[in-house]
């Protein structure tokens, strides 16, 4: 119905998924990740099936980018009415005394610094619309600390933290909800790099957590509230 969404990590993986499920819904979906490749491959699809998106291509871990990408989006649209945080790293699974700063300082800065960046610019647009709602893709092992996945579990805990003051700060409005997901195991390059030995079928495609998505778009609920998909 004419919603304006931007769904990081949208090139494949369940932020395609997301981006494909809000376009079939009537959103217009701008679609970012840095493989132009990828994002152009969903973007035919969703033109395919009837649908409208724009390709930005785009590193997240540089913060002036991101800032550029909001001018491009404030100069072409008045609001935006969803932003999807969902672009996303690993890293490697690795004993705490083991974690490369080098790439935890990578993992931080896509995980949460970027969030927070995009956040910060387009809190404007956002604050515009009459019903405005951010998804932050966070994980289980954020909320419960897990062997080896100590990098990527913290980034997703404080990305937890954040989204969680975001909606406090907000809630007053009522015109901006927050909602925290956590896909829970699903099928994608991430997964299969963490559980390499795993049969993907036993897995659940990124379309079931899209579709869950925008089922609870349409639901009432708390803002800052955690739902997990099963
Ligand atoms: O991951 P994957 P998923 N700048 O690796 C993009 C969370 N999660 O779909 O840049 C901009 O297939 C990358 O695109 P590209 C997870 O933590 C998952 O599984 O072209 N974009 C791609 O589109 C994450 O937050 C599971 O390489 C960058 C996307 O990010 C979210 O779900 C379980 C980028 C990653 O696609 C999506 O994960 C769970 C950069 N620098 C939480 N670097 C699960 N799958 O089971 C990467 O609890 N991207």
């Amino acid at each position: 119905e004419g919603r304006l969404a931007l769904v990081t990590g949208a090139s494949r993986g369940i932020g395609a998924a997301i981006a494909e499920a809000l376009a079939r819904e009537g959103a217009h979906v701008i679609l970012t990740a840095r493989t132009a490749a990828g994002l152009e491959a969903v973007e035919e699809r969703i033109h395919a099936a009837g649908g409208t998106a724009t390709i930005a291509p785009l590193d997240l871990t540089k913060a002036e980018d991101i800032g550029k990408l909001a001018q491009a989006i404030s100069g072409r649209w008045q609001k935006l009415d969803l932003l999807v945080l969902n672009a996303g790293t690993l890293g490697s699974l690795t004993p705490v005394e083991h974690i490369d700063v080098k790439e935890y300082t990578r993992l931080i800065n896509l995980n949460l610094l970027a969030p927070q960046a995009l956040l910060a610019a387009f809190d404007p647009m956002l604050k515009a619309s009459d019903k405005a709602e951010v998804v932050g893709v966070t994980s289980s092992v954020g909320a419960t600390p897990r062997a080896f996945w100590g990098a990527y579990g913290s980034s997703k805990a404080a990305l937890e933290t954040l989204l969680g003051a975001y909606a406090d700060e907000t809630a007053f409005s009522g015109k901006l909800r927050v909602t925290v997901l956590d896909p829970g195991a699903t099928r994608t390059q991430m997964r299969a790099k963490a559980f390499p030995g795993e049969d993907p079928a036993d897995v659940k495609a990124p379309e079931v957590v899209a579709e869950r998505l925008v089922q609870l778009l349409g639901e009432e609920r708390e803002s800052g509230a955690k739902v997990r998909v099963d």
